[in-house]
């Protein structure tokens, strides 16, 4: 098992690593410029209403028509601007890349992942050579996922036990696992390394052991260790062993 990468330097978010988390970082930081701007107005304008105000006894009304349009407005140009942009402009990147699955698993390419969450670890099958899950050439891994640089990847998640959530931080997706159902997640990694796999749901007492590995490899090099693992997953394969099958058929995406 690889070691845990090493925690990041410095300010700001994780070191984005996948093709669209910039959409994420942009509303993240039109966020934070737009709450920096409210709060300058209306840091501002308390101050100055107590500087204009500080003699005298403090008056109460229910407004005048132009104080009561003030509000309004400021509240309609907040409500319009700000989370309306927010709003759109989420659905907008929801719709074409953080859940287009049909385009992502068709894509040349695209590597198919399952995952089984539990107290306290990170399953993960691949289908091996016959692309098939739930065959003897399943590779299966615990804590340690691999995918290639440069194709999409496309996770359906389980859960055995309780609702934990992958979340890759520098990929900038996260999705519950939930027992029951099976859930989905899509991203593309542009930059290989390590990075760090969480559980994003407080999923028991060690629900902090559920740190992982993310290892972005370049193709060629996750072409051979998907070969070698199969080839080793194919000796060790134990048809008795009813626990090491939790794959299930991957289910296509239907929109
Ligand atoms: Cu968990």
């Amino acid at each position: 098992m690889t070691a845990a990468p090493l925690p990041e330097h410095g300010y700001g978010l994780p070191h984005d690593v996948s093709v669209d988390g910039f959409r994420v970082d942009e509303l993240i930081h039109f966020t934070l410029a737009a709450i920096t701007v409210i709060f300058v107005v209306v840091a501002a304008s308390l101050i100055w209403s107590f500087v204009k105000h500080r003699s005298g006894p403090a008056l109460y009304s229910h407004g005048t028509r132009g104080s009561i349009g003030l509000v309004v407005g400021a509240v309609a140009l907040v409500l319009v601007g700000v989370d309306g942009n927010l709003f759109i402009h989420t659905l907008g990147d929801m719709h074409q890349y953080f859940w287009n699955f049909k385009s992502a698993e068709a894509a040349q390419g695209a590597v198919l992942i399952e995952v089984n969450a539990h107290q306290w670890s990170w399953d993960a099958r691949y289908p091996g050579a016959d692309g098939r899950f739930g065959t003897p050439d399943d590779v299966i891994t615990t804590d340690d996922i691999r995918i290639p640089v440069g194709v999409p990847v496309v996770v359906q998640l389980a859960s055995t036990d309780v609702i934990h959530s992958l979340y890759l931080p520098n990929l900038r997706v996260k999705q519950d696992a939930v027992p029951g159902t099976i859930t989905r997640i899509t991203f593309q990694a542009k930059i290989p390394g390590e990075y760090e796999i969480a559980c994003a749901q407080h999923c028991g007492p060690n629900h902090y052991k559920m740190r992982a590995v993310l290892t972005v490899l370049a193709p060629d090099a996750f072409r051979n260790w998907l070969a070698d693992a199969g080839e080793d997953a194919r000796r060790a394969y134990d048809p008795e062993d009813k626990e090491a099958h939790w794959g299930w058929e991957w289910r296509r995406f239907e929109p």
